[in-house]
Protein backbone atom coordinates (compact mmCIF):
# COMPACT_ATOMS: atom_id res chain seq x y z
CA UNK A 1 0.00 0.00 0.00
CA UNK A 2 1.06 3.24 -0.99
CA UNK A 3 1.53 6.25 1.19
CA UNK A 4 -0.20 8.60 -1.45
CA UNK A 5 -3.49 7.46 -3.91
CA UNK A 6 -1.31 6.95 -7.08
CA UNK A 7 -3.07 3.92 -8.44
CA UNK A 8 -6.17 4.29 -10.95
CA UNK A 9 -8.45 1.74 -12.14
CA UNK A 10 -10.69 2.22 -15.47
CA UNK A 11 -12.89 0.21 -15.97
CA UNK A 12 -16.15 1.15 -19.41
CA UNK A 13 -19.63 0.79 -18.62
CA UNK A 14 -21.45 -1.70 -20.00
CA UNK A 15 -18.71 -1.64 -22.64
CA UNK A 16 -19.66 -3.86 -25.70
CA UNK A 17 -23.82 -2.73 -25.58
CA UNK A 18 -22.19 0.74 -25.06
CA UNK A 19 -20.60 0.17 -28.12
CA UNK A 20 -23.50 -0.96 -30.27
CA UNK A 21 -25.69 1.91 -28.98
CA UNK A 22 -22.95 4.18 -30.04
CA UNK A 23 -23.09 2.40 -33.70
CA UNK A 24 -27.04 1.70 -33.73
CA UNK A 25 -28.38 5.29 -32.68
CA UNK A 26 -32.09 3.84 -32.46
CA UNK A 27 -30.98 1.70 -29.52
CA UNK A 28 -29.66 4.37 -27.69
CA UNK A 29 -31.75 4.42 -24.11
CA UNK A 30 -32.63 1.13 -24.69
CA UNK A 31 -32.55 -2.09 -23.69
CA UNK A 32 -29.49 -3.85 -25.25
CA UNK A 33 -28.05 -7.44 -24.98
CA UNK A 34 -25.09 -8.40 -26.33
CA UNK A 35 -23.74 -12.14 -26.73
CA UNK A 36 -25.01 -15.67 -28.12
CA UNK A 37 -28.45 -15.01 -29.74
CA UNK A 38 -29.40 -18.74 -30.23
CA UNK A 39 -30.69 -21.24 -28.46
CA UNK A 40 -27.97 -22.14 -26.62
CA UNK A 41 -26.38 -18.69 -26.73
CA UNK A 42 -25.03 -16.74 -23.46
CA UNK A 43 -25.38 -13.15 -22.21
CA UNK A 44 -21.94 -11.86 -22.87
CA UNK A 45 -23.09 -8.20 -21.96
CA UNK A 46 -26.61 -5.91 -20.88
CA UNK A 47 -27.02 -2.05 -21.30
CA UNK A 48 -27.72 -0.56 -17.94
CA UNK A 49 -31.42 -0.17 -19.49
CA UNK A 50 -31.89 -3.93 -19.80
CA UNK A 51 -29.99 -4.82 -16.35
CA UNK A 52 -33.13 -3.07 -14.67
CA UNK A 53 -35.28 -6.33 -15.97
CA UNK A 54 -32.37 -8.37 -14.40
CA UNK A 55 -30.48 -9.65 -17.18
CA UNK A 56 -26.71 -10.19 -16.20
CA UNK A 57 -23.73 -11.03 -17.80
CA UNK A 58 -23.32 -14.81 -18.14
CA UNK A 59 -27.31 -15.62 -18.42
CA UNK A 60 -28.82 -18.07 -20.71
CA UNK A 61 -30.15 -15.71 -23.73
CA UNK A 62 -33.11 -17.77 -22.96
CA UNK A 63 -33.42 -16.27 -19.51
CA UNK A 64 -33.10 -12.95 -20.98
CA UNK A 65 -35.34 -12.91 -23.55
CA UNK A 66 -38.19 -14.36 -20.51
CA UNK A 67 -36.67 -11.17 -18.18
CA UNK A 68 -36.77 -8.54 -21.20
CA UNK A 69 -38.64 -9.29 -24.61
CA UNK A 70 -38.06 -6.06 -25.89
CA UNK A 71 -34.72 -5.57 -25.95
CA UNK A 72 -32.40 -5.69 -29.08
CA UNK A 73 -30.65 -9.11 -28.90
CA UNK A 74 -27.34 -8.39 -30.92
CA UNK A 75 -24.36 -10.57 -31.27
CA UNK A 76 -21.12 -9.15 -31.13
CA UNK A 77 -18.86 -6.85 -33.60
CA UNK A 78 -14.89 -7.59 -32.05
CA UNK A 79 -13.59 -5.29 -34.42
CA UNK A 80 -15.32 -2.11 -33.42
CA UNK A 81 -14.68 -3.35 -29.70
CA UNK A 82 -11.00 -3.82 -30.44
CA UNK A 83 -10.85 -1.05 -32.24
CA UNK A 84 -12.75 0.91 -29.21
CA UNK A 85 -10.57 -0.22 -26.45
CA UNK A 86 -7.38 0.88 -28.53
CA UNK A 87 -8.23 4.19 -28.23
CA UNK A 88 -8.71 3.75 -24.27
CA UNK A 89 -5.76 2.36 -23.86
CA UNK A 90 -3.94 5.22 -25.75
CA UNK A 91 -5.82 8.03 -23.78
CA UNK A 92 -4.73 6.06 -20.44
CA UNK A 93 -1.11 5.74 -21.69
CA UNK A 94 -0.72 9.40 -22.66
CA UNK A 95 -1.50 9.94 -18.76
CA UNK A 96 1.68 7.94 -17.75
CA UNK A 97 3.73 5.15 -19.56
CA UNK A 98 2.42 2.73 -16.62
CA UNK A 99 -0.88 1.11 -18.10
CA UNK A 100 -1.67 -2.71 -17.09
CA UNK A 101 -4.92 -3.31 -19.63
CA UNK A 102 -6.54 -6.20 -18.16
CA UNK A 103 -9.24 -6.81 -20.50
CA UNK A 104 -10.23 -4.91 -23.81
CA UNK A 105 -12.81 -1.96 -21.28
CA UNK A 106 -9.85 -2.24 -17.87
CA UNK A 107 -6.77 -1.33 -17.09
CA UNK A 108 -4.63 -0.02 -14.00
CA UNK A 109 -2.63 3.03 -14.74
CA UNK A 110 0.09 3.78 -12.66
CA UNK A 111 -0.04 7.91 -11.79
CA UNK A 112 3.28 8.44 -10.02
CA UNK A 113 5.17 9.08 -13.41
CA UNK A 114 1.77 11.34 -14.12
CA UNK A 115 3.39 14.86 -12.45
CA UNK A 116 0.21 15.37 -10.71
CA UNK A 117 2.35 17.91 -8.35
CA UNK A 118 0.33 16.62 -5.53
CA UNK A 119 -2.12 13.75 -4.62
CA UNK A 120 -4.35 15.62 -2.34
CA UNK A 121 -7.98 14.65 -3.28
CA UNK A 122 -8.82 17.65 -5.82
CA UNK A 123 -6.04 16.78 -7.79
CA UNK A 124 -6.53 13.38 -8.23
CA UNK A 125 -10.57 13.74 -8.41
CA UNK A 126 -9.25 16.38 -11.35
CA UNK A 127 -7.35 13.53 -12.80
CA UNK A 128 -10.11 11.14 -12.56
CA UNK A 129 -12.65 13.73 -14.58
CA UNK A 130 -10.35 14.81 -17.08
CA UNK A 131 -9.21 10.98 -18.01
CA UNK A 132 -13.16 10.52 -17.85
CA UNK A 133 -13.38 12.93 -20.45
CA UNK A 134 -10.64 12.30 -22.37
CA UNK A 135 -12.44 8.76 -23.14
CA UNK A 136 -15.79 9.89 -24.01
CA UNK A 137 -13.92 11.87 -27.06
CA UNK A 138 -11.73 9.06 -28.54
CA UNK A 139 -14.48 7.09 -28.25
CA UNK A 140 -17.61 8.95 -29.65
CA UNK A 141 -19.08 8.86 -26.05
CA UNK A 142 -18.48 6.11 -24.15
CA UNK A 143 -18.62 6.98 -20.33
CA UNK A 144 -16.05 5.05 -17.91
CA UNK A 145 -15.91 4.14 -14.22
CA UNK A 146 -12.61 5.19 -12.35
CA UNK A 147 -11.25 4.68 -9.13
CA UNK A 148 -8.37 5.66 -7.24
CA UNK A 149 -6.44 4.48 -3.88
CA UNK A 150 -3.67 3.51 -2.73
CA UNK A 151 -2.99 -0.30 -4.46
CA UNK A 152 -4.58 -1.78 -7.01
CA UNK A 153 -7.21 -3.46 -4.91
CA UNK A 154 -8.36 -0.14 -3.19
CA UNK A 155 -8.28 1.24 -7.15
CA UNK A 156 -10.56 -1.58 -8.33
CA UNK A 157 -12.98 -1.59 -5.68
CA UNK A 158 -13.35 2.22 -6.01
CA UNK A 159 -13.85 2.10 -9.48
CA UNK A 160 -16.96 -0.32 -9.62
CA UNK A 161 -18.44 2.12 -6.12
CA UNK A 162 -19.89 4.70 -8.22
CA UNK A 163 -20.91 2.46 -10.97
CA UNK A 164 -22.09 3.85 -14.52
CA UNK A 165 -20.14 7.08 -15.07
CA UNK A 166 -18.45 7.04 -11.61
CA UNK A 167 -15.49 8.78 -10.35
CA UNK A 168 -14.39 7.70 -6.40
CA UNK A 169 -11.65 8.59 -4.87
CA UNK A 170 -10.52 6.74 -1.87
CA UNK A 171 -8.13 8.56 0.32
CA UNK A 172 -4.90 6.86 1.85
CA UNK A 173 -5.91 5.94 5.82
CA UNK A 174 -9.46 5.71 5.16
CA UNK A 175 -9.10 2.16 3.26
CA UNK A 176 -10.16 -0.31 5.93
CA UNK A 177 -13.35 1.43 6.60
CA UNK A 178 -14.52 1.83 3.17
CA UNK A 179 -13.84 -2.47 3.02
CA UNK A 180 -15.01 -3.94 6.44
CA UNK A 181 -19.05 -3.57 5.97
CA UNK A 182 -18.59 -5.19 2.37
CA UNK A 183 -18.69 -8.85 2.02
CA UNK A 184 -14.88 -11.44 2.03
CA UNK A 185 -16.21 -11.63 -2.69
CA UNK A 186 -14.89 -8.29 -2.68
CA UNK A 187 -11.16 -9.51 -1.91
CA UNK A 188 -9.42 -10.39 -5.51
CA UNK A 189 -9.13 -14.15 -4.92
CA UNK A 190 -12.04 -15.01 -2.67
CA UNK A 191 -14.28 -17.03 -5.21
CA UNK A 192 -17.66 -18.97 -4.50
CA UNK A 193 -15.71 -22.00 -3.21
CA UNK A 194 -13.36 -20.05 -0.70
CA UNK A 195 -16.32 -17.85 0.55
CA UNK A 196 -18.65 -20.92 1.54
CA UNK A 197 -15.64 -21.98 3.29
CA UNK A 198 -15.52 -18.67 4.58
CA UNK A 199 -19.20 -18.73 5.72
CA UNK A 200 -19.30 -22.12 7.29
CA UNK A 201 -16.61 -20.47 10.28
CA UNK A 202 -19.03 -17.69 9.81
CA UNK A 203 -17.39 -15.19 8.50
CA UNK A 204 -18.94 -13.15 6.01
CA UNK A 205 -17.34 -9.39 5.83
CA UNK A 206 -14.08 -8.42 5.39
CA UNK A 207 -14.56 -6.95 9.08
CA UNK A 208 -15.28 -11.02 10.18
CA UNK A 209 -11.86 -11.69 7.90
CA UNK A 210 -9.67 -9.36 9.93
CA UNK A 211 -10.35 -10.59 13.28
CA UNK A 212 -9.15 -14.36 12.34
CA UNK A 213 -5.96 -14.87 12.78
CA UNK A 214 -3.05 -15.77 10.20
CA UNK A 215 -2.86 -19.49 11.25
CA UNK A 216 -6.57 -19.36 11.47
CA UNK A 217 -7.26 -18.67 8.01
CA UNK A 218 -3.90 -21.01 6.78
CA UNK A 219 -6.04 -24.18 8.21
CA UNK A 220 -9.29 -22.96 6.45
CA UNK A 221 -7.93 -21.95 2.98
CA UNK A 222 -4.39 -22.99 2.65
CA UNK A 223 -0.76 -21.48 2.98
CA UNK A 224 -0.80 -19.10 0.20
CA UNK A 225 -4.38 -18.14 -0.06
CA UNK A 226 -4.81 -17.47 3.54
CA UNK A 227 -1.79 -15.15 3.69
CA UNK A 228 -2.80 -13.57 0.80
CA UNK A 229 -6.52 -13.20 2.42
CA UNK A 230 -4.37 -12.04 5.83
CA UNK A 231 -3.13 -8.70 4.01
CA UNK A 232 -5.90 -8.14 1.72
CA UNK A 233 -8.38 -8.13 4.69
CA UNK A 234 -6.38 -5.40 6.29
CA UNK A 235 -5.84 -3.41 2.75
CA UNK A 236 -1.69 -4.39 2.23
CA UNK A 237 -1.38 -4.90 -1.17
CA UNK A 238 1.79 -3.73 -2.87
CA UNK A 239 1.47 -5.44 -6.98
CA UNK A 240 3.01 -3.47 -8.84
CA UNK A 241 1.08 -1.41 -12.08
CA UNK A 242 3.01 -3.83 -14.93
CA UNK A 243 2.96 -2.56 -18.30
CA UNK A 244 3.60 -5.36 -20.10
CA UNK A 245 2.27 -8.34 -17.89
CA UNK A 246 0.67 -9.93 -20.22
CA UNK A 247 2.38 -12.45 -22.60
CA UNK A 248 2.57 -11.91 -25.98
CA UNK A 249 2.26 -16.14 -26.92
CA UNK A 250 2.24 -19.47 -25.78
CA UNK A 251 3.82 -22.21 -27.38
CA UNK A 252 4.93 -26.03 -27.38
CA UNK A 253 7.35 -27.63 -29.40
CA UNK A 254 9.67 -30.58 -29.59
CA UNK A 255 12.60 -31.49 -31.59
CA UNK A 256 13.35 -35.24 -32.58
CA UNK A 257 16.57 -37.52 -32.89
CA UNK A 258 15.69 -38.77 -36.37
CA UNK A 259 13.73 -36.64 -39.05
CA UNK A 260 9.75 -37.22 -39.26
CA UNK A 261 8.37 -38.42 -42.75
CA UNK A 262 4.97 -39.95 -41.69
CA UNK A 263 2.60 -36.98 -42.62
CA UNK A 264 0.07 -38.66 -39.82
CA UNK A 265 2.55 -38.78 -37.15
CA UNK A 266 3.14 -35.20 -37.57
CA UNK A 267 -0.40 -34.60 -37.65
CA UNK A 268 -0.67 -36.63 -34.74
CA UNK A 269 2.28 -34.74 -32.88
CA UNK A 270 0.79 -31.29 -33.42
CA UNK A 271 -2.64 -32.42 -32.11
CA UNK A 272 -0.77 -33.03 -28.68
CA UNK A 273 1.08 -30.16 -28.81
CA UNK A 274 -2.09 -27.60 -29.58
CA UNK A 275 -3.70 -29.64 -26.34
CA UNK A 276 -1.08 -28.81 -24.06
CA UNK A 277 -1.19 -25.14 -25.87
CA UNK A 278 -4.86 -25.08 -24.98
CA UNK A 279 -4.54 -26.08 -21.52
CA UNK A 280 -1.51 -23.38 -20.60
CA UNK A 281 -3.87 -20.66 -22.06
CA UNK A 282 -6.63 -22.12 -20.42
CA UNK A 283 -4.48 -22.55 -16.84
CA UNK A 284 -3.88 -18.85 -16.77
CA UNK A 285 -7.58 -17.35 -18.25
CA UNK A 286 -6.07 -16.44 -21.85
CA UNK A 287 -7.27 -17.27 -25.40
CA UNK A 288 -5.69 -16.06 -28.62
CA UNK A 289 -6.97 -15.48 -32.32
CA UNK A 290 -4.02 -16.33 -34.56
CA UNK A 291 -2.71 -20.08 -34.38
CA UNK A 292 1.19 -20.31 -35.70
CA UNK A 293 3.44 -23.97 -36.25
CA UNK A 294 6.71 -23.56 -36.30
CA UNK A 295 8.58 -26.48 -38.45
CA UNK A 296 12.21 -26.87 -39.01
CA UNK A 297 13.21 -28.98 -42.14
CA UNK A 298 16.36 -31.59 -42.35
CA UNK A 299 18.31 -28.51 -43.50
CA UNK A 300 17.35 -26.45 -40.49
CA UNK A 301 15.18 -24.00 -42.70
CA UNK A 302 12.62 -22.76 -40.18
CA UNK A 303 9.14 -22.36 -41.65
CA UNK A 304 6.12 -20.39 -39.45
CA UNK A 305 2.82 -20.29 -40.62
CA UNK A 306 -0.19 -18.61 -39.60
CA UNK A 307 -3.99 -18.04 -39.18
CA UNK A 308 -6.05 -16.09 -37.81
CA UNK A 309 -9.25 -16.37 -36.28
CA UNK A 310 -12.26 -13.69 -36.25
CA UNK A 311 -12.23 -14.18 -32.23
CA UNK A 312 -9.92 -15.46 -29.87
CA UNK A 313 -10.12 -19.19 -28.90
CA UNK A 314 -8.52 -21.54 -25.59
CA UNK A 315 -10.15 -24.81 -27.77
CA UNK A 316 -8.00 -27.90 -28.05
CA UNK A 317 -9.56 -28.83 -31.32
CA UNK A 318 -9.73 -25.64 -32.69
CA UNK A 319 -6.22 -25.14 -32.37
CA UNK A 320 -5.45 -28.20 -33.43
CA UNK A 321 -7.48 -28.45 -36.78
CA UNK A 322 -6.02 -25.21 -37.60
CA UNK A 323 -2.34 -26.24 -37.08
CA UNK A 324 -2.98 -29.20 -39.34
CA UNK A 325 -3.97 -27.72 -41.96
CA UNK A 326 -1.40 -24.92 -42.22
CA UNK A 327 1.41 -28.57 -41.96
CA UNK A 328 -0.83 -29.38 -44.90
CA UNK A 329 0.57 -26.37 -46.79
CA UNK A 330 3.92 -27.29 -46.59
CA UNK A 331 6.49 -29.55 -48.47
CA UNK A 332 8.02 -31.77 -45.85
CA UNK A 333 9.06 -34.50 -47.73
CA UNK A 334 13.00 -33.63 -47.12
CA UNK A 335 11.73 -34.64 -42.88
CA UNK A 336 11.16 -32.55 -40.06
CA UNK A 337 13.01 -32.31 -37.26
CA UNK A 338 11.30 -29.84 -35.20
CA UNK A 339 7.49 -28.89 -34.92
CA UNK A 340 6.00 -26.37 -32.66
CA UNK A 341 2.19 -25.07 -32.05
CA UNK A 342 1.90 -21.73 -30.87
CA UNK A 343 -1.02 -19.12 -29.98
CA UNK A 344 -0.87 -15.50 -29.99
CA UNK A 345 -2.76 -12.30 -29.77
CA UNK A 346 -4.14 -13.21 -26.70
CA UNK A 347 -7.60 -11.68 -24.57
CA UNK A 348 -8.33 -12.97 -21.45
CA UNK A 349 -11.88 -13.10 -22.30
CA UNK A 350 -12.87 -16.34 -24.24
CA UNK A 351 -15.42 -14.85 -26.40
CA UNK A 352 -15.68 -17.41 -28.97
CA UNK A 353 -16.94 -20.08 -26.62
CA UNK A 354 -20.13 -17.62 -25.78
CA UNK A 355 -20.77 -16.66 -29.12
CA UNK A 356 -21.33 -20.26 -30.40
CA UNK A 357 -24.34 -21.80 -30.56
CA UNK A 358 -23.37 -25.11 -31.87
CA UNK A 359 -22.79 -28.09 -30.02
CA UNK A 360 -18.95 -28.85 -28.66
CA UNK A 361 -16.88 -30.29 -30.95
CA UNK A 362 -15.47 -33.41 -30.38
CA UNK A 363 -11.52 -33.92 -30.19
CA UNK A 364 -10.66 -36.40 -33.43
CA UNK A 365 -7.68 -37.58 -33.68
CA UNK A 366 -5.90 -37.03 -36.86
CA UNK A 367 -9.06 -35.84 -39.36
CA UNK A 368 -8.99 -34.26 -42.65
CA UNK A 369 -9.04 -30.15 -41.70
CA UNK A 370 -10.79 -26.99 -43.25
CA UNK A 371 -10.39 -23.59 -43.22
CA UNK A 372 -12.64 -21.62 -40.69
CA UNK A 373 -15.74 -20.93 -42.93
CA UNK A 374 -17.14 -17.54 -43.47
CA UNK A 375 -20.30 -16.77 -41.05
CA UNK A 376 -22.93 -17.65 -44.20
CA UNK A 377 -26.17 -16.00 -42.18
CA UNK A 378 -27.12 -12.93 -41.46
CA UNK A 379 -26.21 -12.34 -37.66
CA UNK A 380 -28.28 -9.98 -35.65
CA UNK A 381 -26.57 -6.51 -34.83
CA UNK A 382 -23.85 -7.51 -37.31
CA UNK A 383 -22.34 -4.50 -40.17
CA UNK A 384 -23.94 -4.69 -43.69
CA UNK A 385 -23.87 -2.40 -46.56
CA UNK A 386 -26.24 -1.84 -49.48
CA UNK A 387 -25.37 -0.98 -52.71
CA UNK A 388 -28.04 2.27 -52.89
CA UNK A 389 -28.77 2.45 -49.06
CA UNK A 390 -25.24 2.92 -47.74
CA UNK A 391 -24.14 1.30 -44.58
CA UNK A 392 -26.02 -0.34 -41.93
CA UNK A 393 -26.75 -2.76 -39.52
CA UNK A 394 -28.65 -6.51 -39.63
CA UNK A 395 -32.00 -5.84 -37.50
CA UNK A 396 -33.27 -9.51 -37.94
CA UNK A 397 -33.54 -12.62 -40.46
CA UNK A 398 -35.64 -15.32 -41.42
CA UNK A 399 -37.69 -17.22 -43.88
CA UNK A 400 -35.71 -16.14 -46.79
CA UNK A 401 -35.91 -12.14 -45.62
CA UNK A 402 -33.27 -9.95 -43.98
CA UNK A 403 -34.14 -6.76 -42.17
CA UNK A 404 -32.12 -4.31 -41.92
CA UNK A 405 -31.83 -0.29 -40.17
CA UNK A 406 -29.29 2.12 -41.87
CA UNK A 407 -27.76 3.94 -39.69
CA UNK A 408 -24.27 4.43 -38.23
CA UNK A 409 -22.58 6.52 -35.61
CA UNK A 410 -22.13 9.64 -37.32
CA UNK A 411 -26.44 9.67 -38.62
CA UNK A 412 -29.60 9.88 -36.85
CA UNK A 413 -31.88 6.76 -36.33
CA UNK A 414 -32.54 5.43 -39.89
CA UNK A 415 -34.83 3.98 -42.10
CA UNK A 416 -35.87 -0.18 -41.82
CA UNK A 417 -35.86 -2.07 -45.06
CA UNK A 418 -36.14 -5.66 -45.85
CA UNK A 419 -34.61 -7.45 -48.81
CA UNK A 420 -34.20 -11.37 -50.18
CA UNK A 421 -32.00 -13.01 -47.57
CA UNK A 422 -29.53 -13.78 -51.17
CA UNK A 423 -29.84 -10.38 -52.60
CA UNK A 424 -26.86 -9.82 -54.78
CA UNK A 425 -27.01 -5.77 -53.68
CA UNK A 426 -26.38 -6.66 -49.93
CA UNK A 427 -22.92 -7.46 -48.55
CA UNK A 428 -21.58 -8.01 -44.98
CA UNK A 429 -18.97 -4.99 -44.02
CA UNK A 430 -16.32 -4.52 -42.09
CA UNK A 431 -13.30 -1.56 -41.99
CA UNK A 432 -11.12 -1.33 -44.41
CA UNK A 433 -8.30 -1.54 -42.04
CA UNK A 434 -9.16 -4.47 -39.81
CA UNK A 435 -6.82 -7.27 -38.65
CA UNK A 436 -10.00 -9.31 -38.12
CA UNK A 437 -11.01 -11.30 -41.10
CA UNK A 438 -9.39 -15.06 -41.22
CA UNK A 439 -6.10 -15.03 -43.26
P1 LIG B 1 -17.14 -5.97 -17.73
O1 LIG B 1 -16.30 -4.75 -17.56
O2 LIG B 1 -17.11 -6.99 -16.65
O3 LIG B 1 -18.67 -5.59 -17.91
P2 LIG B 1 -19.32 -4.39 -18.70
O4 LIG B 1 -18.30 -3.40 -19.18
O5 LIG B 1 -20.20 -4.94 -19.75
O6 LIG B 1 -20.25 -3.73 -17.62
P3 LIG B 1 -19.81 -2.87 -16.35
O7 LIG B 1 -18.31 -2.79 -16.35
O8 LIG B 1 -20.46 -1.55 -16.54
O9 LIG B 1 -20.34 -3.62 -15.18
O10 LIG B 1 -16.75 -6.70 -19.07
C1 LIG B 1 -16.35 -5.99 -20.23
C2 LIG B 1 -16.84 -6.69 -21.46
O11 LIG B 1 -16.37 -8.02 -21.49
C3 LIG B 1 -18.36 -6.79 -21.53
O12 LIG B 1 -18.97 -5.64 -22.11
C4 LIG B 1 -18.55 -8.02 -22.35
C5 LIG B 1 -17.34 -8.87 -22.04
N1 LIG B 1 -17.73 -9.94 -21.08
C6 LIG B 1 -18.05 -11.19 -21.59
O13 LIG B 1 -17.92 -11.41 -22.79
N2 LIG B 1 -18.44 -12.16 -20.71
C7 LIG B 1 -18.60 -11.93 -19.39
O14 LIG B 1 -18.99 -12.85 -18.64
C8 LIG B 1 -18.30 -10.64 -18.87
C9 LIG B 1 -18.43 -10.34 -17.40
C10 LIG B 1 -17.87 -9.68 -19.76
MG1 LIG C 1 -16.85 -2.74 -17.92
MG1 LIG D 1 -14.14 -4.87 -17.31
Amino acid sequence: MRAQASVLHLDLDAFFAAVEQRDKPSLRGKPVVVGGVGGRGVVSTASYEARRYGVRSAMSTREARARCPHAAFLTGRFHAYRETSRAVMAVLRAVSPLVEPLSLDEAFVDLAPAELGDHDETTLRAMGERLREGVKEATGGLTASVGIGTSKFIAKVASDLDKPDGLVVVMPGTETELLRPMHVTVIPGVGPATAERLRRAGIHTVADLETVSLDELVRLVGRAHGTGLHALARAEDDRAVEPERETKSVSVEGTYDTDLTDRSLMSGLLTRQAGQVAERLRKHGLSGRTITIKVRLHDFTTLSRSTTLPSPTDHAPTIARLARSLLEELDTSGGVRLLGVGVSGLADWIQEELFTDEEPEQEQDVAPVEPPTQRSTWAPGMDVEHTEMGRGWVWGSGRGVVTVRFETAQTGPGPVRSYPADSPDLAPWRPPETDGAPV
